[in-house]
């Protein structure tokens, strides 16, 4: 079957954790769960006993209340509480020594991610996906510029809010390589629903090649870049006045730096799959395909400035 069509039965779990954290969630989820469907089965048989008891029978009145009205609901909770403070504390604990730190800034409606690093003090700046290495502890610094946002990738781990001004941390140790989606959990306006990110856990060696070459990249940019029509087109339009200059550098982060972009995952912070004349279509309906979105439509150009203009950006390394 292809892809395409079994991909609404993959929406993101908790049920399936691909993160240490998340591991202790679903554990968490599971006694809950489980927990509560005894409690109920056990509730409905003595309902039912109490229904059907003969006729003038005498129930011993007193010790059901005391016994399931207090006592029970005292023990039971007691333990829960004492079990999950127990399991969250681990996430606590978990935090103290990163083995990276990655800053991820909620905007309207899309997702900064700065990696620093450490050799040059260069950021790295990407947009919309969160690259982490498999087995190392990551830590995220969560901050917004704008409205309060909220990070969650159900796989990974808990929910954080964004918020102006102050910075949260959310630890995540991605225990299996894979694409994980994510989604903006609190409301953030019109395009809240489509502000959505990928996670994108590589082994080890993978990643920190990854990093070498945005550092390489963004070290030695390609001045001596031939003066293209898409070039020429990507500054008449004024495109560098959000996205930075052309050569690819990030810049004011009006948008997102589109350095790389064509080797993201989607367009739009998830609205578009990457791929073969995404750009295009994003230039030509950016605001049909996100209503209300901070850039507008080029549907206006012309289709060969369109095409190299498309071609331009795609090419970005
Ligand atoms: C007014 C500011 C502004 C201008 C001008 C602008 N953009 Fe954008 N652009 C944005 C914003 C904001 C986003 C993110 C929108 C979202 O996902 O909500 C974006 C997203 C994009 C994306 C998708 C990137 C990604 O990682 O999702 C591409 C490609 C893009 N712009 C190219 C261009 C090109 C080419 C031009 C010039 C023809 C241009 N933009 C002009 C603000 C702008
Ligand atoms: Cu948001």
């Amino acid at each position: 079957m292809p892809a395409t069509l079994l991909a609404p039965l993959t929406i993101p779990s908790i049920w399936r954790p691909a993160g240490a954290e998340a591991a202790v969630l679903t554990e968490l989820a599971w006694v809950l769960t489980v927990g509560a469907a005894v409690i109920t089965g056990l509730m409905a048989v003595l309902i039912v006993l109490a229904i059907r008891r003969p006729r003038g029978r005498r129930m011993r009145l007193r010790w059901w209340v005391w016994g399931g009205g207090i006592a029970f609901p005292v023990v039971v909770l007691t333990a829960l509480l004492l079990y999950s403070t127990q399991r969250t504390d681990t996430l606590v604990a978990r935090a103290a020594q990163p083995d990276l730190v990655v800053s991820v800034v909620g905007r309207l409606w899309w997702w900064e991610m700065r990696y620093r690093d450490p050799a040059s003090g260069l950021d790295v700046v990407w947009a919309n996906e969160l690259r982490v290495p498999v087995g190392r502890r990551v830590h995220l610094g969560l901050v917004s510029e704008d409205v309060v946002h909220s990070f969650w990738v159900p796989e990974l781990g808990g929910k954080m809010d964004l918020v102006p001004g102050r910075v949260n941390r959310l630890v995540v140790t991605p225990t299996r390589a894979g694409v994980y989606r994510g989604q903006c959990a609190e409301f953030c306006g019109e395009q809240h629903a489509r502000m959505a990110l990928h996670v994108v856990a590589m082994p080890p060696a993978e990643f920190d090649a990854w990093l070498a070459g945005r550092v390489r990249t963004l070290a030695a940019p390609p001045s001596g870049a031939a003066v293209t029509a898409g070039r020429r087109a990507f500054e008449a339009q004024g495109c560098a006045v959000c996205h930075g200059a052309a050569d690819g550098h990030p810049g004011p982060a009006l948008g997102p730096p589109l350095s790389g972009v064509a080797q993201r995952q989607a367009l739009g912070a998830g609205v578009l799959p990457n791929g073969p004349g995404a750009v295009k279509r994003w230039l030509v309906g950016v605001q049909g395909l996100k209503p209300g979105a901070r850039m507008p439509s080029y549907a206006h150009l012309d289709a060969e400035t369109l095409d190299a203009l498309a071609q331009y950006v795609e090419q970005l390394p």
